[in-house]
């Protein structure tokens, strides 16, 4: 009997063993290429409710005051607007919802930022607040589910 137990307990080390190597290493987060000075306008995910949605949004990057897209769609709760300017000049994104600001990136010029909040379901506005680019047509809509 002793040494049928001693021969089971080799294997099941060895198995320990392996398991100790092998990993919660998680090496998935690296989707973010752009490790710029972020603007964090809100906490995310402050009240739970759930997941969390990146978008992407680029202003023309031939100067034209206009952002690649009029409508984006998220999912409820921590919203992630990845913004790209690769114009010479400057661009910003202020997200709205009901005239009331929600959240506000910097103004950038040649580069990205993310500008995160929490969002709940509805319909949001974002346009960039330089002057007369928003009248230009740098506006849309994002529609968060
Ligand atoms: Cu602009």
């Amino acid at each position: 009997m002793k040494r049928s137990a001693y021969l089971l307990a080799l294997p099941i080390t060895a198995m320990a063993l392996l398991a100790g190597c092998g990993g919660s290493d998680d090496n998935s987060s690296s989707s973010n290429p752009a490790p710029e000075p972020t603007t964090q306008t809100e906490k995310p995910a402050e009240n739970g409710s759930g997941g969390s949605s990146t978008v992407a949004l680029a202003a023309d990057p031939n100067g034209a005051l206009a952002y690649d897209t009029d409508s984006l769609e998220a999912k409820a709760g921590t919203v992630a607007v990845d913004f790209t300017n690769d114009a010479a000049i400057g661009h910003d994104v202020v997200i709205e919802q009901d005239g009331n600001e929600v959240a506000r990136g910097e103004i950038i010029t040649g580069g990205s930022e993310t500008v995160s909040f929490n969002a709940k379901a509805g319909e949001y506005t974002f346009f960039c607040s330089l002057p007369g680019h928003e009248a230009a047509g740098m506006k849309g809509t994002l529609t968060v589910k």
